[in-house]
C-alpha cells in the first residue's frame, strides 16, 4: 500500500493511530509503529518531562518512526514544542490550533510536520508555512471537533493543497480507508478504533463502553462554549447538555467536564467522566492487537479496492 504518505514518512502502510489525550501513550504508539503504521503520542496537556519520557520508552520499543501529537490549547504547548526538537522525534502531528510559530524550528531539526485541520483555511495556511502534509479531520471524530463532515471536507483540502492529505474522521474499517483514497487521501487516521486494541493501556469499562457503543451513541458537548467535544454519552453528557441548554456559564460547564477524560481512561469512570469516541465506535467489536488490526485494515482495504490477485 505505497502513497506519498508512506513515502514521505518511511512506514509501510498508510495509517496513522491519532494522538488521543491520555491514551495514546508508549506502549500503543510503538506497537502501532512496529506493525507498519505510524504510531503517535498525545503529549495532550502534559508537561514536558512526562512527553520527553515517554519518547524515549518509545524509541527504546521501536526503530521504526513514530511520532508525538501536540495539543496546542496545553499550558506545555512551548515546552513540548522545545523538546520535540530536542529528542529528534521524527513526526509531530499538532491539534486545536495553529502550530506556525513552532514551524522553523521543527523543520530545521528535521522534523516532519502534520498538523491536523478542520477547514480549507488552515490547510492553506499550514501548506504556506512549510507543513509536509495536513490530517483532514472531520467531526465524526471523537474529542474535539470542528464543523465539517469528513466526507466533504477531506476532497475540499486535497483540492486546495498539493502535500498529501490524511483523512480522519469516521474510518473505523477497510470500508472507511478505501473511501478515504477515493475522496484523494494519501492515507488515514483513525483514533477510536485503537482505543479498544490490545496494546491500549485504557481502563477495560472505557474499552467495554466503546464495544457496546450504537451508532447513535456520541454527543458532542461545548458546542457553546467554543469547545466542542465528542463523547459517548452517559450521566455527564447529559448534564451537560441540559446546563448547555438552560445557558449555563462557562465556569459551570468547564467545572462538568474538567479533568473527565482522565477520570474514565485512568479510573473507568464512565459515567461521570468524558469517554470521548468518534461515531464509529458502533463498528468496534472486537479488541484486536495493533498488528492483527493493521493486518486486517489493509486486507479489507485491498479486498475493496478489488487489488488482491
Ligand atoms: O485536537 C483534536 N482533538 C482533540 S484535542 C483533545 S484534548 C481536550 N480535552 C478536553 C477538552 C478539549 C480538548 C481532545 N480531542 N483534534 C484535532 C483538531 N484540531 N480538530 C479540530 C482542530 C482545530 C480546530 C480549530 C484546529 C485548528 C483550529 O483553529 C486554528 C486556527 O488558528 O484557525
Amino acid at each position: 500500500m505505497k502513497t506519498r504518505l508512506t513515502e514521505l514518512l518511511g512506514i509501510e502502510y498508510p495509517i496513522i493511530q491519532g494522538g488521543m489525550a491520555w491514551v495514546a501513550e508508549y506502549h500503543l504508539a510503538s506497537a502501532v509503529s512496529e506493525a507498519g503504521g505510524l504510531g503517535l503520542i498525545g503529549a495532550a496537556s502534559a508537561p514536558g518531562d512526562w512527553v520527553r519520557e515517554q519518547v524515549r520508552r518509545a524509541k527504546e520499543l521501536t526503530k521504526k518512526p513514530f511520532g508525538v501529537n501536540i495539543m496546542l490549547m496545553s499550558p506545555y504547548a512551548d515546552e513540548v514544542a522545545k523538546i520535540m526538537a530536542e529528542e529528534e522525534v521524527p513526526v509531530v502531528t499538532t491539534g486545536a490550533g495553529s502550530p506556525e510559530k513552532y514551524m522553523q524550528m521543527w523543520k530545521e531539526a528535521g522534523i516532519r510536520v502534520i498538523p491536523v485541520v478542520a477547514s480549507v483555511a488552515l490547510a492553506r495556511r499550514m501548506e504556506r508555512c512549510g507543513a509536509d502534509a495536513v490530517v483532514a479531520e472531520g467531526m465524526e471524530s471523537g474529542g474535539h471537533v470542528g464543523e465539517s463532515t469528513t466526507m466533504a471536507l477531506v476532497p475540499q483540502v486535497v483540492d486546495a493543497v498539493e502535500i498529501p492529505v490524511v483523512a480522519a474522521g469516521g474510518i473505523g474499517d477497510g470500508r472507511g480507508i478505501a473511501a478515504a483514497l477515493m475522496l484523494g487521501a494519501q492515507g488515514v487516521q483513525m483514533g477510536t478504533r485503537f482505543i479498544v486494541a490490545k496494546e491500549s493501556q485504557v481502563h477495560n469499562n472505557y474499552k467495554k463502553c466503546i464495544l457496546k457503543a450504537r451508532d447513535i451513541d456520541t454527543r458532542v458537548t461545548g458546542r457553546a462554549t467554543g469547545h466542542p467535544v465528542r463523547a459517548i454519552r452517559n450521566q455527564m453528557t447529559k448534564a451537560y447538555l441540559q446546563k448547555e441548554q438552560e445557558g449555563a456559564t462557562f465556569e459551570e460547564l468547564e467545572n462538568l467536564t474538567l479533568g473527565g477524560l482522565r477520570k474514565a481512561v485512568v479510573e473507568g469512570d464512565v459515567v461521570n467522566g468524558s469517554v470521548m469516541s468518534g461515531q464509529i465506535a458502533g463498528l468496534v467489536k472486537e479488541e484486536l492487537s495493533c498488528r492483527e488490526l493493521i493486518q486486517k485494515l489493509v486486507r479489507e482495504t485491498e479486498e475493496v479496492l478489488c487489488l488482491k490477485l
